[in-house]
């Protein structure tokens, strides 16, 4: 599947919309089946032959020759939490592996056609390493990469340059990352960017996976169908889920040697809070933030989600289980489970099982939610910062802008297309529900701040027994106070 099919696949999506009047920590991973596009033939076939082979407006930037100078960029490990890849590493030892691959051709476009070289370092403990250079003053890196939920809070101590105030970056374009900007650009700043550029704000984007074998032996409908139509709901999930659920050797008791419908944690309830459509924090029209946690809504999710992970007959938990997440993985590949809700770059471990998965967006809590809603795991998912201590700005910011637009056709595409829609995924119809996905990313300012520690409420809500309305009643004032001493910088400060 080429990006050309995706953007198809896309405008098929809004066309089909359109017609419908409306248009961890330790953590998890998911899947699912089933057929084929009927009814968007036509519009499908429409599509691909309007779009050109790039819809983009050309890079807009001045010739430059930077006479042989370093971009010096910080950043992660693989093998650190969840980091596996890379967004500017090139591996010769892993020549031949399509990211890899296309992060040296674009490394090589932008270094001959710039005259620069990009140099990168990869650090296990890059937030150390990057804290202690900019408080020494030091001019170590031009750019760090750091997980997002870090490197706002240490731009909360001056240590990073807002990305609206770079030159010659196109912040409108679609290269970068606008979901990030809507979310959490208090006051029209931002400190930490993503997009085209990098592939960790897919990586770290969370799916259902599904196992086909399971689904098939048990008469399972077509669940695309129902992703597509938005009628994928908590309900169906786990309603079907129940149905494979059983005590398999018999003995009256449900553990990690039986069958489940769903393999989670009770940990995992703050991710369901948000994909049913709540957020801790929104923004409103002037860049101000206001909590949005207290709704007769949002506590009847949280009241259905207790139930929904009480039911220990249908969900397997991790915290119970001898090897906790690496037993779930066991249990979905013996084909002993429906549903695995999980993260994308999970996706890997299943690449050698024997028989078929598919992969889903987050369900919807109930059909009157209007989109489904993925948010980006932003305590693990690196972003690009810009250190205060920067001292060639003008070389970095007109860099970042060419590496962003060269990593669509490049990085990008080699992620998308290669890796995870053929390599992987197993089905065309994965890619189509990766697109609903990556299309309906969010983030929030609550979360990112963790201002009143309500993740870490609602990861023990389950165990607790408390309803999320009480706890939000003993949590609201030191919520708002947090939230207020964040704001206090953004009030004080021009930059
Ligand atoms: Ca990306
Ligand atoms: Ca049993």
């Amino acid at each position: 599947m080429t990006r050309k099919t995706t953007i198809a696949s896309m405008l098929l999506l809004c066309a089909l919309a359109a017609a419908a009047v409306s248009c961890g920590s330790g953590d998890g991973t998911t899947i699912s089946t089933d057929t084929a596009p009927t009814s968007g033939d036509a519009a499908e076939t429409a599509a691909e032959t309007t779009v050109s082979t790039d819809d983009r407006p050309a890079l807009n930037l001045p010739e430059k020759d930077f006479n042989g100078e370093s971009l010096r960029i910080l950043g992660y490990e693989t093998g650190v939490d969840c980091i596996k890849q890379y967004d500017f590493y090139y591996d010769e030892a892993s020549a031949g592996e399509l990211v890899n691959d296309a992060i040296h051709k674009r490394n090589m476009l932008i270094e001959e056609r710039y005259n620069c070289v990009i140099e990168v370092t990869n650090d296990k403990t890059p937030k150390v390493t990057a804290r202690n250079s900019i408080t020494a003053g030091s001019d170590d890196f031009d750019i760090m990469e750091l997980y997002i939920n870090d490197a706002m809070s240490m731009a909360m101590e001056g240590m990073f340059l807002n990305w609206y105030d770079l030159d010659y970056i196109s912040m409108d374009e679609s290269w970068w990352d606008q979901a990030i900007q809507r979310d959490l650009a208090i006051y029209d700043r931002i400190y930490v960017m993503t997009g085209d550029i990098s592939v960790y704000d897919e990586e770290l984007n969370y799916c259902v996976y599904f196992n086909k074998q399971v689904a098939t032996n048990n008469d399972i409908p077509d669940v695309y169908e129902m992703a597509r139509n938005k009628t994928w709901t908590m309900d169906v999930m786990y309603e079907l889920g129940k149905s494979v659920a059983k005590d398999l050797n018999g003995d009256g008791v449900r553990d990690e040697n039986d069958q489940f419908g769903l393999l989670s944690d009770s940990g995992m309830m703050f991710l369901f809070y948000f994909t049913c459509g709540n957020n801790f924090v929104t923004l409103d029209e002037n860049g101000e933030p206001y909590f949005t946690v207290e709704s007769e809504r949002t506590f009847d999710v949280c009241d259905s989600l207790v139930e929904f992970f009480s039911d220990t007959d249908t969900m397997l938990w991790a915290s119970k289980c001898s090897n906790t997440w690496t037993t779930l993985d066991k249990v979905f590949m013996e084909n002993r489970n429906l549903f695995r809700p999980g993260s994308i770059y999970d996706i890997v471990y299943y690449r050698n099982m024997e028989h078929d998965f598919g992969i889903l967006p987050y369900p919807l809590f109930d059909e009157q939610q209007e989109d489904y809603y993925h948010l980006i795991a932003t305590h693990v998912c690196p972003g690009i910062c810009v250190p205060t201590t920067n001292a060639k700005l003008d070389m970095t910011s007109y860099l970042l802008e060419a590496l962003a637009y060269e990593s669509r056709d490049t990085v990008t595409e080699a992620y998308y297309d290669l890796n995870l829609y053929t390599k992987m995924a197993r089905d065309d119809e994965s890619g189509d529900m990766l697109d609903i996905i990556f299309s309906t990313k969010r983030y929030d300012l609550g979360f990112v701040f963790d201002w009143g520690s309500l993740r870490s409420s609602l990861e023990t809500l389950v165990t607790s027994g408390k309803s999320f309305s009480t706890v939000w009643e003993s949590k609201e004032k030191s919520a708002q106070k947090a939230m207020e001493e964040t704001m206090e910088f953004y009030r004080s400060n021009d930059n």
